[in-house]
Formats: C-alpha cells, structure tokens, sequence
C-alpha cells in the first residue's frame, strides 16, 4: 500500500480520468452503425452515474472536457496506459482517435511522469490487461505488432514482465477478459485458455452474456455491465461485491465499462 492509499498491483487505486461524452458522440466510430442512434442525454446520465460509482469507491476523478472533434474522445482508456512510475500516452490504431491524446497528456502530466508511444506502431489501451506485474498486449484490429513490441519495452524498462496475445475476435483484449484480483480474471473461455491464465481462478462469462466481460475491479468492488444476471451470479458466488452500471448507448459504439476511465 503507498502512502496515497492505491496499491496499484491488487487494482486498489485513488484517481481516475474520465471524459463526459457530447452530442459528437453519435459520430462515434461502432462496427454496426449503431451509433448514430445514441440518446446523448441518457448517454450523459449513465455517465454520471459511472462517474458516482467511482466515486462512491473513493477514486478522485480528474474531468478532460468534451471535444467535439473527437466523437470517441470518452473512452479515454484507449489512450493512455498507465504504469506504476510513468503515463504511457499511446498511439491509438483509429486514425480519428490520434488526437484524442493530447487533452489525457495534459491531464495526466501534473500526475505521473509522461511517456509518449512513438508513431511507428499503434496500440489502443483496451488491449493492454494487467495480471498483476504481468501485462498482457493484445495484439487486435487496433493494435499492432509494432505498438504492442513498443509498450512491451516500456514495461519492461519500468520493472514489469508482458506477454503479447492475439485478439481473434472482438475490438480489444479487455472486451474479453477482466482481471479481478491479482490471482482471478473473469472472461470468456475462449480467451481464458491462453496460458497467461494457467494458475489463475477463473469466473467464465457464458456467451450469451458476453459485454459482461468487460467489467472494472477498483476497490474490492466489481463494476459489471447491467443486464447480465447470471455473470453477476457467478461474481457474486465467488465472493466478489458487485454493482451494475447501466452503459446501453456506450454499447452502441463498441464502448464496455473500462474504457470510460483510467485509474490508478
Ligand atoms: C472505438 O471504436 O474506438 C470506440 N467507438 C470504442 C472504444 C472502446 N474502447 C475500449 O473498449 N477500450
């Protein structure tokens, strides 16, 4: 435990960055058009209440307004993977989204020591999952060999081991799996044989619940998609204290509750 009260390696964190979408967010980049029917007003208030329940956990959140020349400038995960000693801004793999960094940097500089990913690779933060002091880089539509070989030199500088893992399906490697627990992830099966996960308990997200899959561990308390009763179960059954947070018009463009947030 640091002095702040985080302890970043058992996912117990203190701040947080987070970026209240506008009504730009219709422009969102979705891989099925969906997103030109979001409801921005009730894409506002499931953020608000996102927002609450961070707060609620005691994580000071750091607001980076709305842009309206970056529709998918709320997932701010995307871009910005945040070490120990150092914030890595990174190089997002959607073109539109390469801008999106610059407001995080400036946000994030007067916390942690900046770190900027060269252009010679792209890497999105969704792909990027810590097991402990073990990164895991997906290697996805977003994200490639050249981003995820950069980052994983990063991490390797700063006194942590990675692993690069490929991301056959869906956007990104936390759309899949979410580590819990420095010894328990939970996530769809067909990720979870990968042998980063061989000694690793695992809560399995059945496939008819997939966004379930994308969840955020901050304080002892499990932050789930609403609507997927039976990983919640599960979650539960293991001992886990759960709280569903409704993020409907996220979905629409691809969004799950990670990328709303960077924490540490
Ligand atoms: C995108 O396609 O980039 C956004 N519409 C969604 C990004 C979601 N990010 C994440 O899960 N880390």
């Amino acid at each position: 435990m640091r002095k702040d009260g985080s302890d970043f390696f058992a996912y117990r964190y203190t701040r947080g960055i987070v970026r209240c979408p506008g009504p730009e967010l219709t422009g969102a980049l979705s891989r099925n058009g969906a997103a030109a029917a979001i409801d921005v007003e009730q894409a506002r208030t499931q953020h608000a209440r996102y927002v609450k329940i961070l707060e609620g956990l005691g994580i000071d959140l750091i607001h980076v307004p709305a842009d309206p020349a970056f529709p998918d400038g709320c997932f701010v995960e995307d871009t910005c993977v945040m070490l120990p000693q150092i914030a890595v801004i990174t190089a997002p793999g959607a073109p539109s989204r390469r801008g999106e960094s610059l407001s995080v940097q400036q946000a994030v500089a007067p916390h942690r020591e900046i770190r900027r990913m060269t252009d010679a690779g792209t890497l999105d933060g969704g792909d990027v999952l810590r097991l402990a002091r073990t990164y895991l880089i997906g290697r996805s539509g977003r994200t490639n060999a050249e981003g995820a070989e950069e980052l994983g030199r990063i991490v390797k500088q700063n006194g942590a081991d990675y692993r690069i893992v490929d991301v056959a399906q869906g956007l990104h490697l936390k759309s899949a799996v979410t580590p819990l627990a420095p010894d328990t992830v939970l996530g769809l099966s067909s990720f979870l044989g990968d042998r980063a996960f061989t000694d690793i308990k695992k809560i399995v997200v059945p496939e008819d619940e997939a966004p379930a899959a994308c969840a955020v561990a901050a304080n002892g308390t499990v932050i789930v998609a609403d609507g997927f009763p039976e990983t919640r179960q599960r979650l539960e059954r293991a001992g886990f204290s759960v709280i569903a947070c409704d993020i409907s018009e996220f979905a629409k463009a691809d969004g799950g509750l990670t990328c709303l947030s960077v924490l540490w």
